[in-house]
């Protein structure tokens, strides 16, 4: 198993954030503060494929695992950031028991699943697919998301599929399709967040959950979530330049 995955699974603490810059660039000014990994988002930013190998291979540079939410749950998709050198995929809105399947088949190599064989980077650009082959299926990170009242209601038999690594919650979608949305219904999202973390840990898996900011880390830990994504390149970008220029203001 990679460290990577290992890191993941052993439910001990990973920190992450999104990569929503389409730019190596930001990629490199991110892995250089050291995060336990990134994601690149393809679900909410506008990155195109090739966009996506480098920015991978920028954060291969400074040996920060990158992870790739794909846009949906197309095999292609999944299969283009594996073959890309993805350390794992992060798949949205995983509702039931069947598409938690169709994830794990376009993640792992037969027999385990369907991922097809090729010669792309993850596979040394063809020098290296007898050692891809080997240990892909033990070290890419197959993460799904959590964030639908259907998911929710079918966590049970979803955190049951073997070949998943992380269930991730998605508070921002769950909260709109439970209908707990703002703070007067922070009790309600927070109960979901729980039965789902609950869930997933009675059926072995590790827990992630999106949070904006790292503020409330410490408190989720103890309901046993794990694996973080902590805003994105973007959002911390804005919340930085936001700051910086309400300081300089105040200071004239
Ligand atoms: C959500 O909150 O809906 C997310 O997808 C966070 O990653
Ligand atoms: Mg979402």
């Amino acid at each position: 198993m990679s460290g990577f995955r290992q890191n993941c699974t052993a439910f001990d603490g990973v920190i992450g954030t999104f990569s929503a810059i389409p730019h190596p660039v930001a990629v490199e000014i991110t892995a250089a503060a050291a995060p336990d990994f990134i994601c690149i988002d393809c679900e909410h930013a506008q990155i195109g494929r090739e966009r996506v190998e480098d920015m991978i291979r920028a954060a291969d540079l400074h040996r920060v695992p990158a992870m790739v939410r794909v846009p949906g749950h197309a095999p292609e998709a999944i299969a283009s950031a594996l073959d890309a050198g993805a350390a794992g995929v992060l798949v949205p809105r995983v509702s039931n028991a069947d598409e938690a399947r169709a994830a794990v088949a376009a993640s792992r190599f037969p027999p385990a699943g369907r991922r097809g064989v090729g010669p792309g980077r993850a596979a040394g650009y063809g020098y290296r697919i007898a050692e891809t082959l080997k240990s892909a299926n033990e070290t890419v990170v197959l993460a799904i998301q959590i964030e639908t009242a259907e998911g929710l209601a079918n966590i049970e038999e979803i955190a049951a599929v073997e070949g998943i690594d992380v269930i991730f919650i998605g508070p921002g979608d769950l909260s709109v399709t439970i209908d707990a949305m703002g703070p007067a219904n922070a009790d309600r999202l927070n109960a979901a967040i729980r039965r789902i973390a609950d869930a997933a840990r009675a059926a072995g898996k590790a827990v992630g959950l999106f949070r904006p900011d790292g503020s409330d880390v410490a408190t989720w830990e103890k309901a046993g979530i794990s694996f973080y994504i902590i805003g994105s390149d973007a959002m911390m970008l804005s919340a930085g330049l936001a700051a910086g220029l309400k300081q300089a203001r105040s200071e004239t």
